[in-house]
Parts: C-alpha cells; sequence; structure tokens
C-alpha cells in the first residue's frame, strides 16, 4: 500500500538543552540540579561538554536545512534566562536570540520547550517543584521568553515529561534529588509541575501572543502480562501514575473519579491527594480548553504483573528494570524485540497511546514531540549505517499513520535526536542521534538516518507492506 504524507505534516529532528550545549560555565549561567547531581554520581559522564551545540548551534541548523528537517525542537535553559534573583541575563537572551534567528534564516521553524529537567540548583534547594518560589520564578521565566521571543517562536511546550521527572526523583532514585519508593511526593510534585504549566498555558493566552502552546508527556503504553485480573488490575494502577493523572489534569483539568480511585489505593494507605486551591483547580480548567497542542513522546511500552514487595529499579542503570510495591512489577516480553538497553520496540504502543488520548480525551491537535532509538554505535569510514534506527523510526512513523487514517489528528513527528547527545542515566554510551558526533572534538557525520530522512522529507511516500509492525520502504527504495 502507497501512503502519502501529507504536505503540511512536520518532520523535524529534536534536542535539549542540557543534553546538548555543554558550556555550563559560559555566558554567566547559573548552576543547574544535573551539575551537581552528575558530580556525585558515579556514572563518569557530566553535562560539561555535551554535544557542545553551545558553539555549533549554527553547524547544527545548517545541517537541518540541507537535510530537509523542517523543524527544530529544543529547550531552552532556564539556567541560561534568569539568574538567581530573577533578573534576565542578557547574555542568554542573546545566545538563544542567535539560536532562533539561524532557524528562522535557514527555514527551520523552531518549537521550544520551556523546560526538559533541569532545575536551577537554587530552586531545587528550596524545595524543587514544592517550593512556591519554583513555581514563582518558572512564570516570571516563561514570560520573559513569551515577550522576548513571542514574535519569533510560534510554538512552545511548558514542560517536557513531568511524569519521568517525578516518578525518576521520588520513585527509582535514577533523577535528582533521588530519593526513593516515595509515590505520593512524586504525585504531590508532579500535580504542582502541572499546576504551573497550567498558569504558563494560561499567561501566555492572557499576553495575546500569536502561535500556539502545549506540553510533551512521555506517553508509554501499560499493557497486562498475562490475561488475567491480577495483571490487568496492576497494568490499571501503572497507568494511573504513569499517564492518567497527567493526561486528565492536562486534557480536562481535573482527575477523573477512575484515576482517583486507583490512586487512592496505590498510595500508601492514610495518604491524602494534593491540594489544590480554587484558583488552582480553575486555573487548572481554562489551560485544559486553551491549549492548542498535546505532545506525545514514545521510545517504548511496558507489560506489567501484579507486585507486592519492594520497589526496585533505582540501581539499574543499564536495563529498564522497575518495580513498585503495591502497584506492579514491568517485565521484559521475550517475544517482543528490544534495544540495546532492553526497552521493548513496540510500535503497536504508539498507535494505541495515540487513538486512546483521542478517544478518551477532548480533541487536540497531537504531535509526535519525541521518537528515537537509542544504540551504541561507532564511526566507520565518516558514518553509521544505523539500519536499526532506520527500521524503529519507519514502524513507528507507520503506526502514526495508521493512527491519522484511524481519525487521530496528528500534526509532526519529531525524530530523537537531531545529534548524538547525553542521556541523563547512561551519559554518552547511548547514541539517539541521526548526526554522528565525536565528542573528543565536536565534529558532526550524517549518519545512513539522516539521509533516508532527507529522502523521506523530499517524496513524503511510504510503501507498507501491511500494517503496525511488518517492514517498510519508500518508494525510492523499490524504485533503486
Ligand atoms: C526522554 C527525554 C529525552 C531523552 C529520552 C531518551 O524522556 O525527554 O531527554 O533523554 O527520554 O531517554 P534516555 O536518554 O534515558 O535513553
Amino acid at each position: 500500500m502507497i501512503r502519502m504524507v501529507p504536505r503540511d505534516f512536520v518532520l523535524g529532528a529534536a534536542t535539549a538543552a542540557y543534553q546538548v550545549e555543554g558550556a555550563v560555565r559560559e555566558g554567566a549561567r547559573i548552576p543547574s540540579v544535573w551539575d551537581r547531581w552528575l558530580e556525585r554520581q558515579a556514572g563518569g559522564f557530566d553535562g560539561e561538554r555535551a554535544s557542545d551545540s553551545y558553539h555549533h548551534y549554527a553547524a547544527d541548523i545548517a545541517a537541518c536545512q540541507e537535510y530537509h528537517v523542517q523543524a527544530l525542537e529544543l529547550s531552552f535553559a532556564w539556567t541560561r534566562l534568569l539568574d538567581e534573583q530573577g533578573q534576565p541575563n542578557a547574555e542568554g537572551l542573546q545566545y538563544y536570540d542567535g539560536v532562533i534567528d539561524a532557524c528562522l534564516a535557514a527555514g527551520v521553524e523552531p518549537y521550544v520547550a520551556l523546560y526538559q529537567f533541569d532545575l536551577p540548583e537554587y530552586l531545587a534547594r528550596a524545595g524543587g517543584w514544592l517550593a512556591e518560589l519554583t513555581q514563582e520564578r518558572f512564570l516570571q521565566y516563561a514570560r520573559l521568553c513569551f515577550e522576548h521571543f513571542g514574535s519569533r517562536v510560534r510554538h512552545w511546550l511548558t514542560l517536557k515529561d513531568p511524569v519521568t521527572e517525578a516518578m525518576n526523583g521520588y520513585v527509582t532514585g535514577l533523577f535528582p534529588p533521588g530519593r526513593q519508593d516515595e509515590p505520593a511526593t512524586a504525585l504531590a510534585v508532579l500535580t504542582r509541575m502541572l499546576v504551573t504549566h497550567a498558569q504558563a498555558v494560561n499567561l501566555y493566552k492572557e499576553l495575546g501572543c500569536e502561535g500556539s502552546i502545549g506540553l510533551a508527556h512521555r506517553a508509554e503504553a501499560v499493557y497486562p502480562l498475562h490475561d488475567t485480573e491480577a495483571d490487568r488490575h496492576a497494568a490499571g494502577l501503572d497507568d494511573a501514575l504513569t499517564n492518567r493523572v497527567l493526561l486528565d489534569l492536562v486534557l480536562m483539568g481535573e482527575l477523573q473519579p477512575a484515576t482517583r480511585a486507583a490512586l487512592m489505593e496505590l498510595l500508601p494507605a492514610g495518604t491524602a491527594l494534593p491540594d489544590l486551591s480554587l484558583e488552582e483547580q480553575t486555573g487548572l480548567r481554562q489551560a485544559a480548553t486553551q491549549l492548542d497542542f498535546f505532545g506525545v513522546n514514545y521510545y517504548a511500552s511496558h507489560f506489567c504483573t501484579a507486585w507486592s514487595e519492594a520497589t526496585a529499579g533505582q540501581s539499574h542503570r543499564s536495563t529498564s528494570n522497575y518495580a513498585l510495591r503495591g502497584v506492579s512489577r514491568r517485565v521484559h516480553k521475550s517475544d517482543v524485540p528490544a534495544t540495546d538497553w532492553d526497552w521493548s520496540i513496540f510500535p503497536q504502543g504508539l498507535y494505541d497511546m495515540l487513538v486512546r488520548i483521542q478517544r478518551e480525551y477532548p480533541e487536540m491537535p497531537l504531535y509526535i514531540t519525541e521518537n528515537g532509538l537509542g544504540c551504541r554505535e561507532e564511526l566507520t569510514a565518516g558514518t553509521v549505517e544505523d539500519d536499526d534506527r532506520i527500521d524503529y523510526i519507519r514502524q513507528h512513523l507507520a503506526a502514526v499513520l495508521d493512527a491519522m487514517e484511524d481519525g487521530v489528528d496528528v500534526r509532526g513527528y519529531f525524530v530523537w535526536s537531531l545529534v548524538d547527545a547525553m542521556s541523563w542515566t547512561n551519559g554518552y554510551a547511548k547514541r539517539y542521534g541521526v548526526f554522528y558526533v565525536d565528542y573528543d572534538d565536536g565534529r558532526r557525520y550524517p549518519k545512513k538516518s539522516a539521509h533516508w530522512l532527507r529522502d523521506f522529507a523530499q517524496r513524503r511516500i511510504m510503501l507498507t507492506v501491511s500494517s503496525l509492525g511488518e517492514s517498510l520502504t519508500t518508494a525510492q527504495e523499490e524504485e533503486g
């Protein structure tokens, strides 16, 4: 079957400030919680240099133009734009002026996230997202960005992956502050983040900015491992924390009764659900109706079995091992292929999440704001023959096209990532880029996937043998 990808379907690539910029001591940047966290970890990597995009952004944007990457999703570093007193940092503004102007000059549409995990260190010390000061400063920061860049940046994301930040910070301990087995705190943090997100959306609309604003969620599908009542129940509880809290609060402005019931069951006895003032409740509902789009980050799905033993996952940096007491244990399914890091490769999960969001929540344009494959890779003769990545992208794009044919309103797809970048827990060993980065000298090399994406962006044709999971070829390869 030949499928045409609509001309107005955005094909882009994504990065995030802390994972690519480096230059942590330049431009009067203030410390981020990740600087200290990585210093204390025994992981043997840090964000000091990363992909050195701080100094190579012009080349990266030129590569987007050359390889027909229509849009670049990036995040701004809060730590570069606002100092500890809440005052704008002129050097930071100038740096991102350069980035945005280079994008516009190259015809590459910028999609900017205000935040992707890199909280200023002084706010982490003040209590992180649970502190009022964090919320206050975030809104100052959002206002600065909207006012300064609003006429040039037409697509904003308030937050990316807040569930990942909350769960890794307070359940698995993989992210700062490294606390474990505290699902109630994770829920409180997530709720504060989403209240702040709502205030930022409402601020954007109050300022009358002409553009669109959304949020990106790592939407991992959760299935029962076995078709038993116990496993179905475990998957339901896991899904409540992993997806439903965020989807309910962001897309409906309040928790649905089934989500509340699941939370009451899975949280330690006597825990109350996070308290929201009337104003915050109204703000959440208002933001849900004003939101312009919703971003889906998708990498893997989970197969769950009931679990009453200890929470685990914290010490397993190279595998996807995860279990939460009283909720579920995620088990690798032997008939599902997996990445070098044990993440399931399951495009059906992306299709299911898209259809579900469309079916269960009010109508909303969706973007795939991140999707990609992390591998161990080496440069050979100036390139990487990353056929696995091409296959991964093809299969997931096919799932997106399937969902669109079934009525889901998907507006674009961003591959994670444009260039190899620091992985939060796996450092530089895990490469996602369609451009290889030599971390010694910062040079970039297009991988085979960059060429494949360029051809795909030009032709916008995909030939699918059948539906999900089947191998796909582009018209060009068929011809050639
Ligand atoms: C997403 C993050 C990205 C990226 C990706 C891959 O949740 O938004 O920043 O890191 O996960 O994850 P990892 O680097 O852990 O493999």
